[in-house]
């Protein structure tokens, strides 16, 4: 029987999941990856810190907040051209999807012309585009659409009741309106949360509930592993048992069976065997390239080493644009599997 995509999960059901013994929760989720999926693919994005720092909120994880000592340098808005150079390189090694980050809590209405003249160049490379800029009104929202935008990323974060003790500018209700925007402006939604902040695996499930039962499952969904950076208020918190994340992913794909799960930040301090049992679990994305936003993330190359490892390729430009539905050559563009394995 194929999985439904249901938006009426309950905590105890996704609690009830967590608590299978591993291997049954594995089998579950890959069978559910294997419906919609070749286990085998996996989507490949690259970020770039269009603004970096100088931020006014307090997200107690992050390094970009101008309120704690963390050492990133403030700048302004890119050049154009910069972004541009950027996104070539990008896709030179292998991206299809590229995601242009920003320090704000929400843009100002000045910026918008020139973030979408980034997003105008990056779609005219070829590739997917997404950003994240923080909360955007509906106006906005449409503005970047018709610039050409396909993505917007904007978090949940973590559970409703556990959100007031990391996040305190905004509340869960903003994020909710905002991602109400990007889908009524027609955007494709990448929505997930961070893990490893001290919740409870109660808590855990209540992020993924809180995702599965948005009003349509996130296209992308992040699962972020706390970065843990010195000066945040959660640095020092303890860390996460390897095997507590392997079942988040796993839960996550059961309860969105046809999302792109996203094994995102912190995998530069995972092994590749941690790794290896996500993609097992159902990740079927990555972040591409040594860094995310100011964080480490794996250099090219062990990733490179990592897919041929494991018989992984990168999924083709063409394939994640007919998986949504709007290739517009029917796949005569396919780009061949673009992280080159490293040949043994
Ligand atoms: N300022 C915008 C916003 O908050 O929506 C966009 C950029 S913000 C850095 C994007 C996401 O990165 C956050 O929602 C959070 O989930 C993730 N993030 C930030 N710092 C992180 C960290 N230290 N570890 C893991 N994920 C992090
Ligand atoms: C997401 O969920 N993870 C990415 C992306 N969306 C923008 C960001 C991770 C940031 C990690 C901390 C940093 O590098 O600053
Ligand atoms: Fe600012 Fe985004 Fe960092 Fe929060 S997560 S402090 S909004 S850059």
């Amino acid at each position: 029987m194929p999985s439904e995509i249901r938006h009426d999960w309950r905590r105890e059901e996704l609690l009830a999941l967590f608590d299978l013994p591993l291997p049954e929760l594995l089998y579950r989720a890959a069978s559910v990856h294997r419906e919609h999926f070749d286990p085998a693919q996996v989507q490949v994005s690259t970020l770039l810190s269009v603004k970096t720092g100088g931020c006014p909120e307090d997200c107690g994880y992050c390094p970009q907040a101008q309120r704690y000592h963390t050492g990133v340098q403030a700048t302004k808005l890119m050049d154009t051209e910069q972004v541009l150079e950027k996104a070539r390189q990008a896709k030179a090694a292998g991206a299809s999807r590229f995601c242009m980050g920003a320090a704000w809590r929400s843009p100002k209405d000045r910026d918008i012309p020139k973030v979408a003249a980034m997003i105008a160049g990056v779609k005219a490379l070829g590739l997917e585009t997404c950003a994240t800029l923080g909360m955007l009104s509906p106006e906005q929202a449409r503005a970047l659409r018709e610039a050409g935008l396909d993505y917007y990323n904007h978090n949940l974060d973590t559970a409703p009741e556990f959100y007031g003790d990391v996040i305190h500018t905004r509340d869960y209700q903003d994020r909710l309106d905002t991602l109400g925007h990007v889908r009524d402006a027609g955007l494709k939604t990448c929505c997930g949360g961070i893990v490893g902040m001290g919740e409870t695996r109660e808590q855990r499930a209540g992020l993924l509930q809180a995702l599965a039962n948005l009003p349509a499952h996130p296209d992308s969904v992040p699962i972020n592993r706390l970065v843990q950076v010195p000066g945040t208020p959660l640095a020092g918190t303890a860390e996460l048992d390897p095997f507590e994340f392997v079942r988040t992913i796993a839960v996550a794909r059961i309860a969105m069976p046809r999302s792109m799960v996203r094994l995102s930040a912190g995998r530069e301090s995972m092994s590749d065997e941690l790794q290896a049992m996500c993609f097992m679990a159902g990740a079927n994305s990555i972040f591409y390239g040594e860094q995310l936003l100011t964080t480490a993330n794996p250099a090219a190359e062990r990733d490179q080493a990592l897919f041929a490892r494991l018989g992984l390729y990168a999924m083709p430009l063409a394939v994640c644009e007919d998986h949504h539905g709007t290739s517009t050559d029917g796949g005569a563009t396919v780009h061949a599997h673009i992280i080159e394995p490293l040949s043994a």
